[in-house]
């Protein structure tokens, strides 16, 4: 502090006619910096203590994801997510659903793999007619990687096989699965059914 105060004062104490407005002009510089620096730190607390302030940095991130699923990236979705059976009955065999799926971004993607809940239900991938392997549950059946290319043309859906006599007469009553499918676009895409199971 007293050194640059000394080194700031030392050019106007040449004898020229500003010599003396010169140095104070410096104090009132100082003092208006000064100033300057209270206001400053009163109004950060008066912007950090409104709520509303708070809430404005979670909207900038909400926004960022959007961005990277503009027309340059893919984005694996469904037409509906969940479907439900009804009654199902054991004596009457298996019963199947297909979940429309599409690509809804504006660039290809990989479908990496797909498996459900429980060794009861098997989903395949079907694009443009042609279907893959079904694949059941992880640990129970094999679950290979198939890195399946989806365009934003290709029309597909996953093919969902539910045996409701899998678990014997234990398996009476509401049941629930997943189906998940695992892509490169982004998080899983996951595709529920629900049935009621009788004898
Ligand atoms: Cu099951």
């Amino acid at each position: 502090m007293s050194k640059s105060a000394t080194m700031k004062a030392r050019p106007s104490a040449g004898g020229s006619a500003g010599a003396a407005a010169a140095p104070r002009a410096n104090t009132n510089t100082k003092w208006m910096i000064a100033g300057g620096v209270v206001v400053v730190a009163i109004a950060g607390l008066i912007v950090l203590a409104r709520p509303g302030a708070v809430a404005e940095p979670p909207a900038a991130t909400v926004a960022a994801p959007v961005a990277t699923t503009g027309a340059g990236a893919g984005q694996l979705t469904a037409l509906r997510t969940k479907f439900n059976f009804g009654t199902v009955s054991m004596a009457a065999g298996k019963v199947t659903h297909r979940f429309a799926i599409s690509n809804s971004g504006g660039a290809p993607l990989v479908i990496r793999k797909l498996y459900t809940s429980c060794m009861c239900t098997t989903a395949a991938l079907v694009k443009n007619g042609k279907s893959s392997d079904a694949f059941g549950m992880p640990g129970h059946t094999p679950i290979p990687t198939i890195d399946e290319p989806l365009a934003p043309t290709d029309q597909a859906y996953i093919n969902v096989v539910f045996d409701p006599a899998a678990h014997g007469p234990a398996g009476v009553g509401p049941i629930e699965r997943v189906v998940t499918v695992e892509n490169d676009a982004g998080q899983p895409l996951e595709l529920e059914f629900t049935a009621l199971v009788t004898p």
